[in-house]
């Protein structure tokens, strides 16, 4: 049998064999993660399951259309004493990004790590890892039709749809596939209503994010001939803006998307001393092996790592790191 056939028929087995999940993605959710999570969550209640959906911090309030939204519970808030031995994690690159989950997670627990990223670290005892796939909620939807196929409804098909529609950038990116548009069109078939899901996963924005994008188009510099393009938010910019992170998401494609660039990148402060890099690629450059030389992860075109140091700091270092691939 293909790897990935054995892996999924492995999943399925985890599933069916135990009776009380965690289900959980990686901290500051996206749309896949979310998606996944809820997918998996409505997989496990039409298969009769106990599950309980968690997250280190807030789950993007745009993502509430979705069934299930009031289900997931943010641990910052609401402490759970107990801890449970099965786990799913969804979308979830390395042990760290599943938040602070510790006390929660009992110490035989077993984990069903599901997940995309090319550079996850395989923290499970069960590891689907799809790099190829263009979002966690293409494996979950493999998984779901091949040996769940009666569970399919229209709940799932819409977080599945999410995932799908957030991580190709609204089916733009390269890694928009035969199979990802198959994939969505079977789910149409479940009454997913693309417009709609469109509106509330990739189209709406809120004040705060366009005061962020007004902040940050003033700091825009460029390094080597303009095939490099920054832009920085610092703490300050969060405090006037009145923002969370989750406003901060989708500024990175601003520079990313000047004509002739080539990586684009955002440097977060979020808080001092503190910056987190975001980089974005558009053809040449494997953004996910620099990001995790740094301790960060992510995908070929996307990802990111943390920097100790100031704003200036963390453009400097990346600079001089980009020299091997950008310098005369
Ligand atoms: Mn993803």
């Amino acid at each position: 049998m293909e790897t990935y056939s054995r892996d999924l028929a492995e999943a399925s087995q985890f599933i069916r064999n135990h009776d009380d999940f965690l289900v959980i993605a990686h901290l500051h959710p996206d749309g896949d993660a979310t998606g996944s999570a809820l997918a998996v969550g409505h997989l496990l209640n039409n298969i009769g399951k106990k599950y309980t959906m968690v997250n280190e911090g807030d789950t993007p309030l745009r993502f509430s259309y979705l069934s299930g939204y009031d289900q997931i519970i943010n641990l910052s808030q609401t402490k759970l004493n107990r801890t449970f031995s099965a786990v799913i994690a969804v979308d979830v690159a390395d042990y760290k990004r599943l938040g602070d989950v510790e006390d929660i997670l009992s110490e035989s627990c077993a984990i069903l790590n599901i997940d995309h990223h090319p550079t996850n670290t395989c923290f499970g005892q069960i590891n689907v890892i799809r790099s190829t796939a263009a979002s966690t909620t293409e494996i979950l939807f493999d998984l779901i039709s091949t040996l769940f196929p009666d569970e399919l409804d229209n709940k799932i098909a819409e977080a599945l749809y999410t995932g799908l529609l957030t991580d190709t950038g609204g089916f733009r990116y390269s890694n928009t596939t035969q199979h990802v548009l198959e994939m969505a069109a079977s789910l149409l078939s479940f009454g997913v209503k693309p417009g709609e899901i469109a509106e509330h996963a990739l189209e709406t924005i809120s004040s705060a994010h366009l005061k962020l994008l007004k902040h940050s188009i003033q700091t825009l510099s460029f390094a080597y001939n303009e095939k490099v393009a920054f832009i920085a938010v610092s703490t300050q910019d969060m405090k006037d803006s009145e923002a969370t992170k989750d406003d901060v998401d989708g500024l990175v494609s601003y520079p990313r998307n000047i004509e002739g660039v080539e990586v684009g990148v955002l440097l977060k402060e979020w808080e001092e001393g503190e910056v987190k890099v975001s980089l974005r690629s558009k053809n040449e450059v494997d953004v996910a092996v620099l990001a995790q030389k740094f301790g960060g992860g992510g995908h070929a075109k996307a990802s990111g790592y943390s920097f100790k140091g100031s704003l200036s700091e963390a453009k400097e270092h990346l600079i001089k790191e980009l020299e091997e691939q950008f310098g005369d």
